[in-house]
């Protein structure tokens, strides 16, 4: 047998890139990591086939932590980036991960807008509730009452964003939550999210001890959900406005049109071919 024929099974580890994240120890952004690569084995795709596409903050690392290609790009940018890569190279599994603040602050318009346009992606907003990276600021999903900040020493004072309900009402039509602590669960669901044809949002509680160490209580409130997802938007606005924020698992599923439509072509395939070879020297 022709030995090119042979499929080659690539295990977790081969999605790793061998670089040593920089993340601090007990950084729940190594579950995410780990995760990510696992989910990329078990659904046995070639590494370039796939691209992580991310902003900038310690989760957004992640990118130059894995075999894929990968584009550590700007920060809030990553959605917008993906895109346009989406619509260059739709054949492309492209996932994006960045931050809370990368993704709801500086980030938010792209993310409400990427809900509602619907092209096939995966997007994962690694929350640990804190601007990690620049040193523990309060972000858009800070507690109003958080007072670890020197900024801000009596809290934000501002109600923290609700990321699946924002995400519900910009109309991304998979949602689900996932917890660092549970890597196993994550990766099922990182899984299920690149298999849905769309816009999949994967909110993950994903622990900053160094910054927040009280988010280790976190694992005595994660509360797995047990029921099937939902698929009606009235139930998912009322689950996601009144929940603790805390419930994981796949919460909510419809199946709607993605963008652009099968068969319409948005790029001009010749005119990036040679664009493309304009580079090449
Ligand atoms: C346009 C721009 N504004 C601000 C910054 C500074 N900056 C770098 S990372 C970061 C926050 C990152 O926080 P988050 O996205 O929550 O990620 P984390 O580091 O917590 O993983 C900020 C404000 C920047 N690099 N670029």
């Amino acid at each position: 047998m022709d030995q090119a024929a042979v499929p080659v099974t690539l295990t977790p580890k081969d999605y790793k890139s061998g670089l040593k994240p920089v993340w601090c120890p007990g950084c729940g952004d190594f579950a995410v990591l780990n995760a990510i690569t696992k989910a990329l084995a078990f659904a046995g795709l070639p590494r370039e086939e796939v691209a992580l596409i991310s902003g900038i903050g310690c989760s957004s690392r992640i990118a130059a932590y894995t075999s894929v290609y990968g584009f550590h790009g700007v920060h809030g940018r990553a959605l917008a980036l993906a895109s346009g890569l989406k619509a260059a190279r739709p054949d492309l599994t492209v996932l994006v991960a960045g931050g809370d603040g990368d993704g709801l602050s500086i980030g938010g318009n792209h993310f409400i807008h990427a809900c509602r346009r619907n092209m096939d992606m995966t997007y994962i907003i690694m929350d640990n509730e804190v601007y990690g990276m620049t040193k523990g600021q309060a972000s858009p999903t800070t507690p109003m009452d958080w007072d670890h900040s020197k900024l801000t020493p009596h809290g934000p004072g501002v109600r923290p964003f609700k990321p699946a309900a924002l995400a519900l009402a910009a109309g991304a039509p998979w949602i689900a939550r996932a917890y660092s602590g549970n890597p196993n669960q994550m990766a099922k669901l990182i899984a299920e999210a690149v298999a849905h044809p769309g816009f999949s949002f994967l909110h993950v509680m994903s622990q900053c001890i160094t910054f927040c160490p009280e988010q280790t209580d976190w694992k005595a409130i994660v509360d797995e959900r047990a029921e099937p997802a939902l698929s009606d938007a009235d139930e998912a606005a009322r689950l996601f406005l009144h929940e603790s924020g805390f419930q994981t698992g796949l919460l909510y599923c419809e199946q709607r049109p993605t963008w652009p439509p099968a068969g319409a072509a948005i790029v001009d395939q010749d005119a990036l071919a040679g664009l493309a070879a304009s580079f090449r020297v």
